[in-house]
């Protein structure tokens, strides 16, 4: 693959109702981004991917759109939003929108139009379906098939008016689009090139491999102790997503260069998957984000049922996808999204080891093969937080879980909350710590959701002048990063593959090498260092705790060094 641009890019995630909010009511606009542009280049990113600013009734926080080519007043206008683009483009930064295109909102004129009639033009751009098995419309078992939705309850929403179900993998008020419908494709292309026409430097794609489905939505296997049945083998990945994504970038993106970035979310790819998706032969994306290291804490019973990770789990699947794209295909490099519970909480130390954590975590992921994002927040150590009660919560993944799972499961309510103290998506979804002042900064109004109560220790003002900082080391990963080609295209090894404490790799390209250090663990880590060939008097490029070697065979709690060598 020829060196792209993007290969020695650091992207930096913006989910805009929690970034900074200019008028005071209490969520973040557009404005309160312009803000603090200067924030984002002291940073060094080179890329904003914007969660979705679009016309919304915000159910699932704008991933529910109402109107592609609309900005919801919620967040500005278009003249914020233009103001937005040229202060990127000036400080030489790109700006990444994303794209929903596997659902609208239920309010998108398309979706009126479809569940009108069911001779309606439109009504193919969905998926409906009638009662099955000769059951009447609304009885219990008639949903078209047994899948469950991803935000709890079955994937099927009756609409009395005409008597039919509509297919819905997230919130019933996000109806899947119809993409074996020629009309549908083409609007969303055509929506697209209206973007990018306007100036915008690429998409992040939302659940991109679920646009493809088998057309005649069987059954899917009932996990034990379910309640629905698993559809991901007949959504996820269907017969023509690649033809459809082919076809995407043939209708948008072909023969306009190559200043774009595409990267598409992927829950469930597997690496050979992967590996097709952004292999430059098929000009379909350039790189997909992957789950497998973020589910790893997944029990049987998924998201909700955590299971330990150990160290070995962690770097062995890293490693696994950093040999499995070699060569050929490109990663994304990321610990949290909006999505995701915080890194430093999640497989770090929130407490005492707190700032080393942080800066070992994002040293050993930034340092790989790829292209990496960081989520706001992420780069000032950003917690988990001690959300009270569930009246606490915002996210209608996590409410919807709350009421399944104690109202219909039975399950204690108490012991529900602990699993979404850890896991759910609001963890990502308060307020960036700008300060330690009222509100952390974010706004001068009333907080849509609770700020963290450990902004008064953890904000941007106490870190951007701190050498110290999980700032200033995210800072220097992405100089780095800017400055060297191993970095960005250098081959990946694994070393010291069997440590249950160490996490280390090799980066090579001609005659330079980079070997990454890290202890993920609390506890001193001890190695051979006979084991590292070649390294005992290289050059200290980055250190967490301000020295180490790869002489001394130690390396302290959450230590971790990054050494150069010719
Ligand atoms: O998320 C897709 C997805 O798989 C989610 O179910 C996510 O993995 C899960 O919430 C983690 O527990 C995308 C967006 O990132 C998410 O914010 C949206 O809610 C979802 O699609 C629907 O648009």
């Amino acid at each position: 693959m020829n060196d792209k641009w993007w290969q020695s890019a650091v992207v930096y995630q913006v989910y805009p109702r929690s970034f900074a909010d200019s008028d005071g009511d209490g969520i973040g606009d557009l404005r309160g981004i312009i803000q603090h542009l200067d924030y984002l280049k002291t940073l060094g990113v080179d890329v904003v991917w914007l969660s979705p600013i679009y016309a919304s009734p915000h159910d699932d926080n704008g991933y529910d759109i109402s109107d592609y080519r609309a900005i919801d007043p919620l967040f500005g206008t278009f003249a914020d939003f233009d103001e937005l683009l040229d202060g990127l483009h000036a400080r030489g930064m790109k700006l990444v929108m994303d794209l929903v295109v596997n659902h609208t909102s239920d309010e998108h004129p398309w979706f009126i139009e479809s569940a009108s009639s069911t001779d309606n033009p439109k009504r193919d751009w969905y998926w409906w379906r009638p009662a099955r098995d000769g059951k009447q419309p609304g009885e219990h078992g008639a949903e078209p098939n047994n899948w469950g939705s991803a935000f709890s309850g079955p994937a099927w929403q009756l609409d009395p008016q005409t008597g039919e179900y509509y297919l819905h993998l997230f919130s019933r008020k996000q109806p899947d689009l119809n993409w074996e419908n020629p009309e549908v494709r083409a609007a969303v292309y055509d929506m697209m090139n209206w973007w990018l026409d306007r100036g915008v430097d690429g998409f992040r794609m939302d659940v991109i491999n679920f646009i493809s489905k088998v057309t005649d939505l069987p059954d899917g296997e009932i996990p034990a102790g379910g309640l629905y049945g698993n559809g991901y083998p007949y959504f996820g990945q269907g017969p023509r997503i690649h033809e459809f994504l082919h076809e995407m970038h043939q209708r948008v993106f072909t023969g306009r260069g190559d200043r774009y970035l595409t990267v598409g979310e992927m829950p469930g790819v597997d690496i050979e998957q992967a590996r097709r998706f952004t292999d430059p032969q098929n000009a379909e994306l350039d790189m997909v984000f992957q789950f497998e290291h973020v589910d790893l804490d997944h029990g049987p019973g998924g998201k909700w049922d955590y299971r330990p990770v150990s160290v070995l789990d962690l770097k062995g699947n890293l490693s696994k996808w950093q040999e499995g794209l070699a060569g050929l295909g490109w990663n994304s490099l990321y610990w949290n999204n909006h999505d995701q519970p915080r890194v430093v909480s999640r497989f770090g130390d929130d407490g005492e080891h707190r700032v080393a954590s942080a800066k070992a975590l994002g040293t050993v992921l930034h340092l790989m093969r790829g292209t990496p994002y960081v989520y706001q927040g992420e780069e000032l150590g950003m917690t988990n937080v001690p959300f009270a009660s569930i009246d606490d919560f915002r996210d209608i993944e996590t409410l919807n879980h709350y009421a399944e799972a104690v109202d219909i499961q039975g399950e204690p309510a108490e012991d529900v909350l602990v699993a979404l103290r850890r896991t759910s998506r609001d963890n990502a979804r308060t307020p960036v710590q700008w300060t330690g002042g009222p509100n952390a900064g974010f706004t001068a109004g009333t907080p849509w959701i609770t700020v963290n109560p450990n902004a008064a220790e953890i904000n941007a003002e106490a870190e951007v002048g701190d050498p110290g900082s999980v700032f200033a080391h995210y800072r220097a990963l992405i100089e780095l990063r800017h400055r060297s080609r191993v970095v960005a295209t250098g081959d990946y090894e694994p070393a010291l593959s069997e440590h249950p404490q160490i996490f280390a790799y090799t980066r090579s390209l001609g005659d330079e090498s980079l070997l990454v250090l890290a202890n993920l663990t609390g506890d001193d880590a001890q190695f051979d260092p006979r084991e590292l060939p070649g390294w005992a008097d290289s050059e200290v490029v980055l250190a967490n705790l301000g020295t180490g070697s790869a002489a001394s065979g130690r390396l302290r709690p959450w230590e971790a060094v990054v050494l150069a060598r010719r």
